[in-house]
């Protein structure tokens, strides 16, 4: 037996440390690595099968062309250099006859290792010209409603909130997709701490909380200000804190009084006496601490609902003590030099730029139109709204598709060429996290399955195949970590990548409030309830709500329910969703309806089901229960499209309108109406 050690390189804030086993070469076992103070030995369910994903039949090893019809999953193995030749002889066709913004990269985040997620692919899409890609599609709108109060992705240091009295999980569903919180929050919970969760739907998160507060989709800006509301009529803000650090409060003040508890009540679904309670306890009960989740900011008001609940800890100056306050994301405490790694300055022209919630339409009726789209680190055809488009697109005959993963994934099937990755145990990389602060380096646990290459090596090829001589495409991943590293910041806490390597990991700096030494990166300098940044992007000047453009106030009566479709706990995103030991425990596609709703379409538990809008439909199973609200249904997961009957996947319904601020992704604004399938 021989152990090594690696980072968990999936998109969750968690970011484990991982022992790794093996025997006779091969990976046997994943463990969390005990040393690591945030893992501490503990990781998700889904990465034990790790081994089963690296050397499953469904990885790719050589690089393929398609042999058979688009789509129709029929490749024949071709060399590295025929691949790389068929791809630059293309492009070169392609660029003489449209420029070269008829080429378009298509990534989001596979792996989050700094290198392999984002460096050599920008550069060269830089330097190529090609359209560019606004990588939007998951927590952008949320990101910007906080940086409106706080200007930068910064809160309180997830270590810290054990000592926290409150803890309040706003639209997360922490117990799966943020596990390691979870278990700082359980340790609150035993010093006397209650846990409290406002969800839409009643999940284990939920279930596991003292108290849980169930309300109506996209409400929760109406909330945060009702709750505000409550806390200043009753003279539980903190005055003297908010003179010295808060700008805006007369105004907010005016605006609050619009978010009586008796409107909100309305708006939310919750009791009068149930906003007068959280309002009280929150305010009370100090620190108190909010962690906010993705579930409210994948609505079309995200950004606002954001703005409007980052504003609380504001008014009680929770901020004072250790452990309160709010996360939101905390990347902000990696000041990497993203400039050096991305080299944004190789882009010469100005191309257009062109919205990854958007692929659909974008494949479908741009003009001039995309003829080549190179997709990486991310499944399109399975994760992407409006997904009928997306797939319509795919399936263009003009369109030259190449997709480098390590998996037969959907958007994989789809393609002209196929390009074999490594995963993240058979390359080196940098990791941050968007959560903890601790930052991270992983070196191969085994050499390169097949003929699998990592994506700094085929953008460095590729690069050599076009003739760009620049000095930056022949840079190795240790080199770029290394500048990436190379900051004033990085350099007063004596972190290089030399001690990366030997330590594997270092806790980063994660200031106490304000964050920076003498104020906060918003235009007053301290915390803004009221923005002239909102005011001249034309948004209102102070958090506010507004109604769902589709939700359940829409008076669309062809569409009366509101569907949700967060993440399944076996899986991530889509990834791990046809590993045998997954298939094995997932129940299948399932919808879960409130028995109202479904006695009213005499649809009975267990019955499939068909859920339909004006954007397509989709079959599942229904699950009647009363873990959802009348008017609102819930489908787990976003799995790969063969598992769904008739192969259109749950994002064939998620509409491609993009959020009030950040340009963020809508999954959750979605009416649907669903009817038994008697097919
Ligand atoms: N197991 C697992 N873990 C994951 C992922 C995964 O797919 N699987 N994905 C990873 C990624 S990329 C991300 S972004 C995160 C996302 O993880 P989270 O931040 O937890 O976000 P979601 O699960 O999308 O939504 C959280 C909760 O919000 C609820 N919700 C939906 N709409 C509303 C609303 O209007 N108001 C309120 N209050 N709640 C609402 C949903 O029911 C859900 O329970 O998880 C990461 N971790
Ligand atoms: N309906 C609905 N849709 C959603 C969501 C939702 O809650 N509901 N959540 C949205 C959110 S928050 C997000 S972040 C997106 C995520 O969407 P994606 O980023 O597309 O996530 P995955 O489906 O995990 O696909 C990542 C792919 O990258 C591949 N990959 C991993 N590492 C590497 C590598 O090193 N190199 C290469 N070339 N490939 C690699 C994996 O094999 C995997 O197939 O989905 C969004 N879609
Ligand atoms: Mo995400």
């Amino acid at each position: 037996m021989d152990i090594k050690y690696s980072v968990c390189p999936h998109d969750c804030p968690d970011t484990c440390a991982w022992k790794v086993e093996l025997s006779e070469g091969k990976i046997v076992k994943i463990m969390g690595d005990p040393s690591q103070p945030i893992t501490q030995g503990v990781i998700c369910e889904k990465a034990k099968y790790y081994a089963e994903r690296v050397y499953g039949p469904d990885r790719i090893l050589y690089p393929m062309k398609r042999s058979g019809p688009k789509g129709s999953g029929q490749f024949t193995r071709i060399t590295w250099e025929e691949a790389f030749d068929e791809i630059v002889q293309t492009w070169r066709k392609l660029i003489e006859k449209h420029g070269p913004e008829c080429i378009l990269p298509y990534s989001y985040a596979g792996t989050e290792g700094i290198i392999n997620k984002a460096s050599m692919d920008r550069r060269f899409f830089y330097r190529l010209g090609s359209t560019q890609l606004e990588r939007t599609i998951c927590s952008s709108a949320g990101s910007a409603g906080y940086q409106m109060a706080y200007g930068a992705s910064k809160g309180v240091n997830p270590f810290e909130t054990v000592r926290a009295r409150f803890l309040l999980f706003w639209g997360i569903n922490v117990l799966e997709t943020n596990l390691h919180q979870a278990m700082l929050a359980n340790r609150a919970r035993r010093n006397g701490a209650k846990i409290v969760v406002i969800d839409v739907h009643r999940n284990k998160t939920a279930e596991w909380a003292d108290e849980f507060y169930q309300i109506l989709p996209g409400s929760d800006g109406a909330l945060a200000l009702g709750l505000a509301h409550v806390i200043v009529k009753e003279q539980l803000h903190d005055s003297a804190w908010i003179k010295d650090h808060v700008y805006g409060f007369e105004k907010f003040k005016e605006e609050i009084k619009n978010y009586p508890p008796e409107r909100v009540a309305e708006i939310t679904g919750l009791t009068v006496e149930q906003i007068k309670t959280l309002a009280h306890e929150y305010a009370m009960a100090q620190p108190s601490f909010i962690r906010i989740g993705n579930g409210f900011q994948h609505h079309d008001n995200g950004g606002m609902a954001t703005w409007a609940v980052a504003c609380l800890p504001a008014l009680t100056g929770a901020w004072q003590l250790k452990g309160g306050g709010l996360i939101k994301f905390n990347s902000g405490y990696f000041p990497l030099n993203k400039e050096e790694v991305e080299r944004p300055d190789l882009l010469k022209t100005f191309p257009r730029v062109v919205n990854m919630n958007q692929l659909g339409r974008v494949l479908t009726e741009l003009t001039p139109p995309i003829y080549s789209l190179f997709v990486y680190n991310s499944n399109p055809a399975a994760i992407a709204p409006e997904q009928k488009l997306v797939l319509e697109g795919l399936s263009r005959e003009d369109l030259f598709t190449v997709v480098h993963e390590q998996v037969w994934t959907d958007t994989a099937r789809w393609a002209d060429l196929v390009l074999p990755a490594t995963t993240h145990l058979e390359h080196s990389d940098l990791y941050v996290s968007y959560w903890h602060g601790i930052l991270q380096w992983a070196d191969p646990v085994i050499p390169c399955l097949g003929e699998s290459k990592p994506n700094i090596e085929v953008f460095k090829e590729l690069a050599q195949y076009m003739g760009f001589q620049d000095k930056c495409f022949f840079e190795t991943t240790e080199e770029i970590a290394g500048n990436a590293l190379n900051t004033p910041a990085f350099r007063k806490q004596n972190i290089t990548l030399e001690r990366l390597k030997a330590e594997r990991f270092i806790q980063v700096e994660m200031e106490e409030f304000p964050f920076v030494t003498e104020k906060l990166n918003t235009k007053s300098g301290q915390i803004e309830l009221f923005s002239e940044k909102a005011q001249s992007m034309g948004l209102s000047p102070v958090p506010s709500y507004i109604p769902l453009q589709e939700g359940p106030a829409s008076k669309d009566i062809k569409y009366p329910l509101t569907l949700i479709s967060p993440p399944h706990h076996l899986i991530l995103n889509s990834t791990f969703a046809q590993l045998e030991s997954i298939q094995k425990k997932w129940e299948g596609p399932r919808l879960e309806i409130h028995p109202d709703d479904a006695k009213l379409r005499g649809i009975q538990d267990g019955d499939l089901v068909e859920v339909y809008n004006a954007r397509g439909k989709c079959k599942l199973i229904a699950a009647v229960r009363d873990s959802v609200l009348p008017g609102v249904v819930v489908s787990l997961g976003v799995w790969w499209l063969s598992y769904y009957s008739q192969g259109y996947g749950i994002n064939t319904l998620t509409p491609g309108r993009l959020a009030d601020m950040g340009n963020g992704a809508t999954f959750f604004s979605n009416q649907v109406e669903v009817r038994a399938d008697h097919e």
